[in-house]
């Protein structure tokens, strides 16, 4: 009989947290046969990544997977064989009690953030004991062996390779959002907070010799992007030029679009965590602007990430990324090493490949999950 599965999520800000588990529900419908009801407990988030979703339905199917309104107000529900907890948050007092007397037991797994920081592999998998008896596990994502892996759909790279060979279908989805490709231009992606280095970085982009075509999602980026070009508010579909850098304001698009438009590009500025990921199965040069903690822990996230990324990356070409990433997340003068960037190109290029096929050489998290699953039975 197929298994079934609760998943939690409640929508701190932006998009990662919906955006982590409606991807991972998606997954494990399709490759994994399982059921799989996705708790959400605000759908104005959840329709922005699947538009065809409906913001007042209690409960709708899209994609084989039952999206359900998490009640403010809970009402009692037959719990499943497992539930995922995406990012601690909190079940309902009823629901819990109800894990607990359930006949048949239950098991609990709380998703983290994903972190490449090393005590992950450590604490990947540990229990965590429940006083009601129900047997509740860490589980987190990360890069290394002994992680719970990344979300990667089973023909993902397959999918991205033969979209990446095929020109036509690149140039008809780039129309379908309105896009015309300009001759021999260069194509990059932006999708970021609020950051104090963009002017410098835009202010780059002008200068260089290449034709620029800068993509921007709407998004928290765009009054930064409207600051610097002294424009009126920016809306979907405008278009500016400042010397070489033509500049476009694209719609929110689907997730499935949102990483079509990651494959399009030579260069993808991604943030939080989701649409990070994306970036690295696009197999090309991105850079990363990281989710604000208190404490500047965020670094440290950031560094433990780059750490990894640099390794076996020809020195050069590691310390000019090293040093525009961080003048990119401090919001510091990035013009400089952007240029340092362009030096190293073909190196960062053939870089972000290998650094894909290396990951994607790991187990996702989604078997790593339903295989968690079956050791526990
Ligand atoms: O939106 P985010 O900043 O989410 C963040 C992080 O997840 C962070 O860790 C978390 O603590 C915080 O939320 C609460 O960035 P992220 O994770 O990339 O999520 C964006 C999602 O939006 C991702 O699934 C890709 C998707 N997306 C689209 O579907 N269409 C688009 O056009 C764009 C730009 C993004």
């Amino acid at each position: 009989m197929r298994s079934t599965w609760d998943i939690f999520c409640s929508v701190v800000d932006n998009y990662g947290d919906i955006g982590v588990t409606w991807r991972l529900a998606r997954q494990l419908v399709a490759e994994h046969e399982v059921a799989v009801r996705l708790w959400v407990d605000d759908l104005s988030a959840f329709v922005r990544l699947c538009p065809q979703a409906d913001m007042q339905a209690a409960q709708q199917i899209q994609q084989g997977v039952r999206v359900c309104q998490w009640p403010k107000s809970w009402q009692p529900v037959e719990p499943a064989d497992v539930v995922i907890e995406a990012f601690a948050c909190e079940l309902p007092e009823l629901y819990v009690t109800a894990m607990a007397a359930r006949k048949q037991k239950v098991l609990w797994l709380n998703l983290e953030y994903l972190s490449a920081e090393d005590w992950v592999a450590g604490c990947h998998g540990l229990p965590s004991l429940q006083s009601n008896g129900v047997q509740k596990f860490f589980f987190f994502p990360g890069f290394s062996t002994g992680s719970g892996g990344l979300l990667r759909e089973r023909d993902l790279l397959a999918q991205r390779l033969a979209f990446q060979a095929d020109r036509l279908a690149r140039y008809a989805f780039l129309h379908s959002l309105g896009v015309e490709l300009l001759e021999g231009a260069r194509l990059i992606s932006l999708f970021a907070y609020e950051n104090k280095a963009l002017a410098s970085w835009l202010d780059a982009l002008t200068r260089d010799s290449r034709v620029i075509q800068l993509l921007v999602p709407e998004g928290r980026v765009l009054a930064d992007l409207q600051m610097w070009l002294g424009t009126d508010k920016l809306q979907v579909r405008d278009r500016h030029r400042r010397g070489n850098l033509h500049i476009q304001v694209l719609p929110f698009v689907s997730q499935d679009e949102y990483d079509r438009l990651l494959w399009s590009c030579d260069f993808n500025a991604v943030r939080g965590e989701d649409s990070f990921v994306r970036a690295q199965w696009a197999g090309r040069p991105f850079v990363w602007h990281i989710y604000q903690q208190a404490d500047n822990a965020h670094m440290e996230k950031l560094d433990a990430f780059l750490q990894l990324y640099q390794q076996d990356m020809p020195a050069e070409a590691s310390d000019a990324l090293g040093r525009f990433w961080h003048a990119w997340n401090a919001g510091q003068e990035a013009g400089d090493s952007w240029g340092k960037v362009q030096d190293h190109w073909p190196a960062l290029a053939l870089h972000a490949e290998r650094w894909c096929l290396q990951q994607a050489s790991q187990r996702d998290l989604a078997a790593a999950l339903a295989q968690f699953y079956l050791n526990w039975l």
